[in-house]
């Protein structure tokens, strides 16, 4: 295609949370395998990611969390990072937008815009929250969609019906941050005229047939709704200050931030580079001269730049950020932008609130060693067209069935008879039958079947190709049988084969299981080879020694399965069975829930227990007058703390041995220096005191409410 080099980028995720499957479906892994590919390629390649430090997701998370938004990025920055690393994501570069250099860049960008008369500068009036005295970001402020009548609408978006959103047009406004109405009030912001790029940018999308149908789909939808102008500056405390005159308290709205996030991780990467020399003539890559090395992977026409990410980013990469490239000047547009659906758990939608999730951290603990296994599953199962299902049955199939009994075995089984009959060392191959050549001209086929699904970024389809080969491969071992034959030339010829098919593996499986490609290369004694090896069947030469076998592969047990599925049962609250993944439950961050009436199946939610006070302590740290209570819940849910505001109607003596109701799937809560991990249900007396609910004497402790 005439490309000399690659940027390509995985969206920023926010540093406000752990990371989970549905992350690393969504863009990491499709974008590492990619990656992963184009260096096999022996392509010139930047892989280039980082934490989205700012916007308010982080300050909600802080807020909810009682830290400062500094102290959520420093700590999730850090386990996203691990996590990344854990699962073999290749980037060149993990940077994040709070670093000086992304300040910088992200400045200078804003400024460069702002100097050419791009933006128009625009008073507007914003909902204001009165008692939090603070304007409020779009996702503080949620209502009624005037499109769909959802309820938990955000002021930028109703993820029920999908449709963009000004706060303004929310029926009901309410504020999250205090549950008040809020109220307008003026304020100046810096806009970029989307309206009067319309062109410019129709022509881009519309040069760009060839993206994926729901990319393509969802911009032709904006762009046939017209583009209206979008601020780029908010009233917020938590960000990039607007470098101008006359914009105290005001930050870069995190959307226009954020994508520069990608050229300034590229600067860090390639920095500090001398400045290529200037002039005609002058000797540079890209023959234009005066530039530093990072320009160009964001300036040169022969760089293709492409995005990965997630589709609820679709309109920010395809048309937003393109749009400030387009105002800025200098810069090359992406070339493709390959999102994905979402990927469900078990039928239902991933929510971190819900702990509806699987964190890769937990992973790690429960599987260790067995990242492969994962990405084997997520890519499988990509939600590449659409949503897609997680669940951990298939989890365990996948590996059982194919990994284990496919890949696994005929690798071992190959190694192994070549260590019994050939002592460790590549047998001849001289004579071939009919079935060899034709299976040799198989796997010739196969790395260009491959790279034609990577190319097109069909991953589900280019790891069905490359287990093929690993299925044929099995096949013709089960069906040849050298352990029976006494024709010792015959034996030499299917095993060497065999050990050939071996070594396409180690090259063609790498973009998708890296660790297993390790191994393999470890036993099959041999180094890093080229995208270009592939399809060859003389990788390995005859006496060539096998390195020790061991197993690629293990079988994972019911048990260990059974054990994630009774996690999963204890979050705080498991999802509706009818729920598919469509419905959201929206709680707000002061733990109100906005949702109107409420279903059986959201009563059923509430783990409700009979229990009995064992013990009552004073509570001298706590802010409002409290007891602590060690709560018995017998057998099933074992002893629970819980803090409780009744020291008005108890005595500490009164209470040992009273029977009590309690929720006990409520996420424990800190209440000064102590957890509370249990709510004993209580209700007001006329003076607004609470007296305990206590169930009759003749219930069981551990009993259920239902
Ligand atoms: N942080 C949204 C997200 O994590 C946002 C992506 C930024 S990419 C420049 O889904
Ligand atoms: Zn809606």
């Amino acid at each position: 295609m005439g490309f000399k080099r690659h940027t390509i980028t995985a969206a920023l995720p926010y540093a406000n949370g752990p990371v989970h499957i549905g992350h690393l479906a969504g863009c990491y892994l499709p974008a590492d395998i990619y990656v992963r590919y184009l260096r096999l390629k022996g392509e010139d390649v930047k892989f280039i990611c980082g934490s989205d430090e700012h916007g308010v997701p982080i300050t909600i998370k802080a807020k909810n969390e009682g830290i400062t938004p500094q102290q959520v990025v420093d700590k999730y920055h850090k386990m996203m990072k691990d996590s990344f690393a854990e699962f073999g994501i290749s980037f060149d570069i993990y940077s994040r937008t709070s670093s000086k250099i992304h300040h910088e860049t992200a400045s200078e960008f804003f400024k460069t815009l702002y100097d050419k008369n791009i933006f128009t500068e625009e008073i507007t009036e914003q909902y204001f929250d009165e008692k939090a005295n603070q304007f409020l970001a779009d996702r503080y402020i949620v209502g009624t969609c005037p499109k769909c009548q959802n309820e938990n609408a955000y002021g930028d978006q109703c993820e029920k019906c999908g449709s963009t959103l000004s706060p303004t047009d929310l029926i009901n406004p309410k504020s999250t941050l205090s549950g008040e109405k809020p109220v307008l009030r003026k304020t100046k912001n810096w806009f970029l005229p989307l309206d009067k790029m319309q062109p410019q940018i129709e022509k881009y999308i519309e040069s760009h047939k060839d993206w994926k149908v729901n990319v393509y789909g969802q911009c032709k939808s904006w762009i046939d709704q017209k583009l209206q102008p979008r601020a780029m500056t908010r009233d917020l405390d938590w960000g990039v200050k607007v470098p101008i005159k006359d914009a105290e308290g005001k930050v870069l709205y995190v959307w226009f931030d954020a994508p520069i996030g990608y050229i300034s991780a590229t600067k860090e990467l390639l920095s500090p580079s001398p400045t290529l020399p200037k002039g005609k003539g002058a000797l540079s890559p890209s023959g234009r001269g005066g530039e530093e090395l990072w320009e160009l992977y964001w300036k040169d026409k022969e760089t293709r730049l492409v995005h990965f990410i997630g589709k609820d980013n679709i309109v920010f990469h395809c048309i937003i950020f393109p749009a400030m490239l387009m105002a800025h000047g200098d810069y090359i547009l992406a070339d493709n932008v390959p999102a994905n659906e979402f990927l469900n758990l078990e039928g239902d939608k991933i929510s971190t609130s819900r702990n509806w999730a699987v964190w890769l951290h937990e992973y790690l603990i429960d599987f260790p060693n067995k990242q492969d296994v994962l990405r084997y599953t997520l890519t499988a199962n990509a939600p590449e067209t659409k949503d897609n299902d997680f669940t951990w049955k298939d989890f365990q199939q996948k590996n059982n069935s194919e990994l284990v009994a496919i890949l696994g075995n005929f690798v071992n089984r190959t190694v192994v008879l070549t260590q019994k009959y050939f002592a460790g060392k590549v047998p001849p191959a001289e004579e071939f039958t009919k079935t060899d050549v034709l299976l040799m001209e198989e796997i010739c086929r196969f790395p260009q079947k491959i790279s034609a699904s990577l190319d097109a970024f069909r991953f589900r389809e280019a790891l069905a190709e490359m287990m093929n080969l690993a299925r044929i491969g099995n096949k013709y071992l089960a069906e040849n049988e050298p352990w029976k034959l006494s024709d010792q030339k015959r034996v030499e010829t299917i095993l060497n084969i065999c050990l050939q098919v071996c070594a396409n593996i180690a090259v063609l499986a790498e973009p998708f299981l890296p660790n297993m490609c390790i191994n393999l290369s470890s036993i099959l004694g041999i180094g890093k080879l080229n995208w270009r090896d592939g399809g060859r069947t003389d990788i390995l030469k005859t006496g060539h020694p096998l390195g020790t076998a061991k197993l690629l592969f293990e079988k994972i047990e019911d048990e260990a399965i059974d054990k994630q599925m009774e996690k999963l049962k204890k979050s705080p609250s498991p999802p509706l069975p009818s729920g598919g993944g469509k419905e959201k439950q929206k709680i707000l961050p002061n733990g109100k829930n906005l949702g109107g009436a409420v279903t059986i199946d959201d009563f059923k939610k509430l783990d409700i227990r009979v229990g009995r006070i064992i013990e009552a302590l004073d509570f001298p740290e706590a802010k409002k007058p409290a007891y602590k209570l060690k709560i018995d819940f017998g057998k099933e849910i074992g002893i629970k703390n819980s803090s409780a505001g009744i020291t008005k109607n108890y005595a500490k003596e009164q209470l040992k041995g009273k029977l009590i109701l309690a929720v006990v799937n409520f996420p424990p809560r800190k209440v000064g220096p102590f957890i509370s991990e249990v709510l004993t249900l209580g209700v007001p007396d006329k003076n607004n005191e609470s007296i305990l609910v206590e169930p009759g004497k003749d219930v069981e402790v551990g009993g259920k409410l239902s």
